[in-house]
């Protein structure tokens, strides 16, 4: 029969998706699961007809340039693009695929844990009995931390996340902003009660809570700069759930500092996986809750995920438009 395609995955996947990718591609898994290096994702792209990377796998010009002729096909175990240059995939004939939809809950999910957490004091409440004995007892005014209910909760970025964000906040008792490039539907909008914002600085002056949902792109790098952050109200949090690089992170921890804004829930970071040790500090005091880029971690997303590289790149081999396929950005 045909012979079947060599498929490189940089990363170990849920062992029934590996199975599966077995059983259908000439798959080479990565058993030790450490990211690749430079070397190996040079040897990766020049050998393979199909390249399975992962959010850990930068995917530049500079490497897309070295790719055998072999390479059509780059689909991502992932949603955000951000570290493949699709642009430069497109110039050399590549296509490039990712995973929408099948993590849009989890992550949904994980925002709303962050945006709890911080302002009830979650984590500071766990770690004080977790370190053992610091209780001295119930008390009315002790460990209080801030309403949730009836706050204004702004969403940067109203795409599939962001909306799922919106319905789960409103049955919070949360009122609905938002800000995005376009507005979205309007009955998106009614379903909601959602107020569109189309200056972003208007609305990061009057929100008690700030959701970052949109991706990483070089439009929105440093989207929530120094000057945009200063706007945020003393008593307002920030949850970030999508990249780090998307707000100025050194911005953030200077106004966190300075008791500017009350806090913070951040499952991405500016220099992953390395962790600014200020925010960790801030951590350990409270101010912020910390998460090692656990937005999508779900064993059923993992395998959805793997299912939706496993369609892409059928798909794609059986000579048709692959269902998630990813255009360049027009910027
Ligand atoms: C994953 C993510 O952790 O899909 C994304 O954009 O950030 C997460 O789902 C990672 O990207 C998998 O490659």
């Amino acid at each position: 029969g045909k012979k079947k395609p060599l498929v490189v995955i940089t990363r170990k996947l849920p062992d029934q998706v590996e199975t599966r990718m077995r059983e259908l591609f000439d798959a080479r898994l990565n058993l030790e699961d450490r990211p690749m290096s430079q070397p190996e994702l040079v040897a990766a792209v020049k050998e393979a007809d199909v390249l399975v990377p992962t959010v850990t796998d930068r995917i530049d010009a500079a490497l897309i340039e070295q790719a055998g002729e072999n390479l059509k096909l780059i689909a991502n175990f992932g949603n955000g693009v951000d570290k493949i240059d699709v642009s430069a995939a497109a110039k050399r004939g590549i296509t490039v695929t990712n995973t929408p939809n099948v993590l849009t809950e989890d992550t949904a999910d994980m925002t709303m844990a962050l945006l709890l957490a911080v302002p009830r004091r979650l984590t500071e409440g766990a770690s004080l009995l977790e370190s053992g004995g610091k209780w001295a007892g119930w008390a009315p005014t002790w460990m209080l931390g801030r309403r949730i209910w009836g706050k204004r909760l702004g969403i940067v970025g109203m795409g599939r996340i962001g909306t799922a964000v919106a319905r789960r906040a409103k049955a919070f008792g949360l009122s609905i902003h938002y800000h995005n490039r376009n507005r979205v539907l309007r009955e998106v909008e009614d379903e909601l009660e959602a107020t569109y914002w189309e200056s972003l600085d208007q609305m990061l002056a009057r929100m008690d809570i700030i959701s970052v949902n949109c991706p990483s792109t070089p439009a929105t790098f440093h989207l929530l700069s120094a000057r945009r952050l200063a706007l945020m109200q003393p008593q307002a949090y920030l949850v970030n759930t999508a990249r780090g690089d998307i707000i100025d992170e050194d911005a953030l921890v200077k106004l966190l500092q300075e008791g500017k804004i009350a806090g913070a829930g951040l499952d991405v970071f500016e220099n992953e996986p390395v962790v600014n040790p200020k925010l960790v500090k801030l951590a350990s005091k409270g101010k912020v809750v910390i998460l090692p880029h656990m937005g999508s971690a779900t064993m059923e997303g993992r395998i959805d995920m793997g299912e939706k590289v496993i369609i892409n790149i059928r798909t794609f081999i059986d000579g048709h438009r692959p269902p998630d396929r990813v255009l360049p950005l027009r910027l």
